[in-house]
This record gives C-alpha cells, structure tokens and sequence, in this order.
C-alpha cells in the first residue's frame, strides 16, 4: 500500500512539473541537473544525446543515434509519466539513444550524360577512372541499373521523388521550364523530416523559379545553378544561368567541376558532428565539351580529339570524387555513410561518351538511353566488392535512404522505389521489381523479365536482353505472345497515368528537342497521386 501511495504521488508530482514547465524551461533544468551543458542551446535538430556522451563519458566510444530535442523532450516527458525520477534521467536517455546503431551519413552522387561504359569498372579501357572504380570494390555494383527516363530532368524527378515521374506529369525536359510539382515530396523533404542536415550542391533542373528552388524542397543550403547545363570555365557566359550560393548569384572562378567537389567537402567538414544528406550533382560530362589542359594531358593514345576533352572532364569528375572520397575517410565517416553513384541518363551522343554493348545513346528507349552506371556503397553494413544482377531503377534511391535513415515515406501517394536493402544483404532474394516502364509521351519500354520492349520513334520491337544485349534482334514476330502481353501490361501502366503537365509555349533553353506541351490531365493527376 505504501508502495502504491509513493507511486501514485511521484507521478503526479512529475507530471504537474511536465505539464507546468514549458518545454524550454524543462529542458534547460534538466540538463543542468544532469551536469551537461548550460543553456548554451541549440537549433531543435542539434543532438543532445550527442552533447551528454560528449559532456558525461568524453569523447569516442560512444555508439548512439541522434536524438532530437524533441525527442529527449519526449523521453523526459515519458519519464515523468511513467514515474522516474531525475535522477534516473540521464541513464534513460543514453539506454534509448544507444538502442539503435547510428543513423548513416547519405550521399547522393550524380553524374550527367556519362555513357554506361565510360568508367573503368564498367569497362572503359582509354580513361582511367579509378576514383569511381573504387565505388565498385567497396560497394555493390548494378549491372542492371536505370534511370527513369533517358534525359536528364525526368531522371531528377524520378530520383527526387522515389517515383514514376509520370505519376506527377513530368514525361520530358520541357516540364522543367516549369518546375518539379510544388505536390511533390522530395528526397530531401523526408530526410530533412528524419532529421538530417540537408545540402545540394551542384545542377539542379527541377524548376528555375523561386518557388522551385532547392531551399523550398527540403534543402538547406545549395551551391550549383537552376537550369540543364552551364559553362565550366567562364561564368560571364551564363549570366542567365548564374552559378548561386543559396539564392545568391556568385561570380565562380575555378573550373565548375572542382569548384562542385571544393564545395561538396566543405558541406562535409562543415557538418561532420551532425548527420547530413548531401545531393551532389556534378554536370559532367554534360556539354559544353571544357576541360583545362591539366586534365588533357596523358591522353595522347586517344586520336579523336573530342574523346580527349571527354577523357579530360571525366578526369577531373574522377579526381573530384576521390578527393570527396578522401575527405570521407579522414573524417572517418566513410564507413557508416550510404552513398549512392548513378548517371542520369546513357550516354550523350554529342559529347564522345561510350554506351559499349548499349544500342544507341541519350534520348532513345534502347539500353544506350536509359541503363546507366549506377552503384551503392555502405561499408558498416553491405558486403563490398558485389555485383548485383536484378534490374534496379533511381527511384529505388529515397525508400532505401529512407529506410537507412529510419525517416518516414509519404503515406499518402504511391512510392514505385523499392528498399533495396534486403535485396543487397541476401535477404530477399526475388527481382525487387516485376516490370518497369519508361514513357516520354512519345516513345516508351517495358522491362519484364529479360524481355525489353521498345517503341521507338514508330518503330516497335521486343528484344531478349539475356542473350541480346545490343537489341539487335527483333523477336516481336517469333514471340508474338510475348510481344501481346508486354503491349497490354504498357497500356495498362499508362492508362493509369496522367498526361503530361501543360508548359509554356516557349523556346525550350533546357536542352530538349523533343518535348511538346500537351493538355494538362489534372483530374487524372489527381486520381493517380495515389
Ligand atoms: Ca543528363
């Protein structure tokens, strides 16, 4: 009875503190009861837990997740409920925050207009690469990776969103004279939401207006420029299209490629206390063809002077990367950090690039225009040096970061990405995708199977990608069947899909010569948000 009485009236004596001290207060004195550190505070996402390991048991050692104010807040507010006492406090927090293993670091690294055999590990043999090779031997390279579209904006939208693009009406580039659909969760929204220091550094392509820009979905600091492409050596060329920090315009003076990679480590010394996602875009190998002499030299084996200067930005582009690479190591963030690698779309056909085995290039529904170089890397926790075979596309990108970073997907519209998690670890061992499209309202695929369906500018042909890599022969007769059902199974999917948004009737400046306005769906938009 005794016992029950002591209960009752430590509860309520806890709760009325709970309930009477506001949260800041509360906060405050329980930290200095605790002996941590004096009202010296933080922004809400600052860790706290962070703060106690650091101020309690002295640096190192020391392996918890990041709390959030809110959450020590919800610790201590549960504590209270439940009958604790102040002086159990600080053993509660660090048994909760110490729970789980720490959150990963998330990189999204982009290349643009990189054919799918330009890098060594995915066979070059004129251009060295062994900054991005490195990705390969200590992550888990795709043999079948894609993006959502064989140009670059869409691709973006896709990565950006975890979804078809053509759920949101987003079929070509001119939909980026607009803007990625204000309707739209990024990327950077949910991780943002699950706590982390959000940063973009590089091109952009999702919308050139204020209302689009980088600082209004979901990133906290940006370094790059809004449109497709943009001069690597004089930024009074691209006055129109200036190179920004946050809002403002900046007059650059290094080569764009290494001004990226000196920003993109400054991102990364800048927030190694905290955990951060960083989108890191480079616009190489995209025109215009630039590259220093520095980078040009030692390529006298190659006699097409063009693949010169391609083999000079793809260096550049390399030797960036590994410096990123280096930064990550020395700050001994490497290990628990999740990095994605994927170049938005197959190689271009006016930059020299190489597609190797790949039919076409950029721009088309063949293999050349949409399979890409595309790798994971999360040393702490997937084995290094794998080659994935199963068919994996760059939406996949936000449910597996989601996942790693335990933040919340949207809930109130289709994800089409997958965790691929359990898929990289041997945990599941089926395709993570049964089918996947691809539509730019004027041509389209099907991948099912090892059967690819094509429809190419009015051409259709089915294709046997275990034995035909190049898309060479056409079996659409031979297996009629087939052919029938992967027609039915695209009509199907695309009935489904809205039509593509309305933009202005204006010279497209984004690169697109294909793209055409058609009438906005919006009732359809709307039916298919989920
Ligand atoms: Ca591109």
């Amino acid at each position: 009875m005794l016992y029950l009485i002591i209960t009752v009236a430590v509860f309520s004596c806890n709760l009325l503190i709970h309930l009477a001290i506001p949260g800041e207060i509360w906060y405050s004195t329980a930290v200095k009861r605790l002996g941590g550190p004096a009202m010296a505070r933080p922004s809400a996402e600052t860790s706290v837990a962070e703060d106690f390991n650091r101020e309690l048991l002295g640096k190192g050692g020391w392996n918890m997740e990041k709390q959030t104010r809110r959450q020590f807040l919800k610790t201590v507010g549960l504590a209270a409920a439940s009958g604790w006492t102040l002086s159990t406090l600080p053993t509660l927090a660090i048994e909760q925050a110490g729970r789980g293993k720490k959150r990963p670091n998330i990189i999204v690294l982009v290349t643009d207009d990189m054919g799918y055999a330009d890098t060594g590990c995915y066979g070059a043999k004129d251009i060295l690469t062994p900054n991005i090779d490195s990705i390969a031997q200590k992550g888990i390279r795709f043999t079948n990776g894609y993006v959502s579209c064989p140009v670059c904006s869409p691709t973006r939208a896709g990565l950006a969103t975890g979804r078809y693009q053509q759920r949101f009406g987003y079929y070509g580039n001119a939909q980026s004279r607009v803007g990625l659909p204000l309707t739209e969760v990024t990327i950077a929204d949910v991780l943002k939401s699950g706590g982390y220091v959000t940063g973009a550094v590089g091109k952009w392509h999702l919308g050139l207006s204020p209302q689009y820009h980088p600082f209004k979905r979901g990133y906290d600091e940006f370094f790059g420029f809004l449109a497709a492409s943009h001069s690597y050596i004089d930024p009074q060329l691209d006055t129109a299209n200036p190179i920004m920090r946050g809002t403002e315009p900046v007059n650059e003076k290094e080569y764009l490629t290494d001004a990226f990679t000196r920003e993109a480590i400054a991102f990364v010394e800048r927030h190694r206390r905290e955990t951060f996602f960083l989108y890191l875009a480079y616009n190489a190998v995209h025109a215009p063809m630039q590259a220093p002499q520095r980078y040009r030299d030692g390529f006298q084996h190659i006699s097409d002077a063009s693949r010169r200067v391609h083999a000079g930005m793809l260096t550049a582009l390399d030797e960036g990367i590994g410096k990123f690479l280096a930064k990550l190591r020395e700050l001994a963030l490497e290990d628990n950090t999740l990095l994605f690698y994927v170049n938005d779309n197959g190689g271009a056909p006016g930059n020299s690039s190489s597609n190797g085995p790949l039919r076409a290039t950029k721009g088309t529904m063949y293999e050349g225009g949409i399979r890409v170089p595309f790798m994971i890397q999360w040393p702490s926790r997937l084995k290094g040096g794998q080659v994935y075979k199963q068919p994996v596309i760059v939406f996949d990108i936000l449910p597996t970061a989601a996942a790693a970073a335990g933040a919340e997907l949207p809930k109130d519209r289709k994800i089409d990405g997958i965790d691929l998690l359990p898929y990289l670890a041997g945990k599941k061992k089926t395709p993570p995708h049964d089918v996947l499209f691809w539509n730019t309202g004027e041509n389209h695929a099907v991948r099912q199977g090892n059967w690819k369906l094509v429809s190419m500018g009015g051409e259709v042909g089915l294709f046997d990608l275990s034995t035909d890599i190049g898309e060479s022969r056409d079996l659409k007769t031979e297996k009629a069947d087939v052919f029938k059902e992967m027609q039915d199974v695209f009509k199907d999917w695309s009935s489904q899909m809205p039509e593509p948004l309305a933009v202005p009737r204006q010279r497209d400046t984004t690169g697109s010569k294909k793209a055409r306005p058609k009438k906005a769906g919006k009732d359809r938009l709307k039916e298919n948000r989920k």
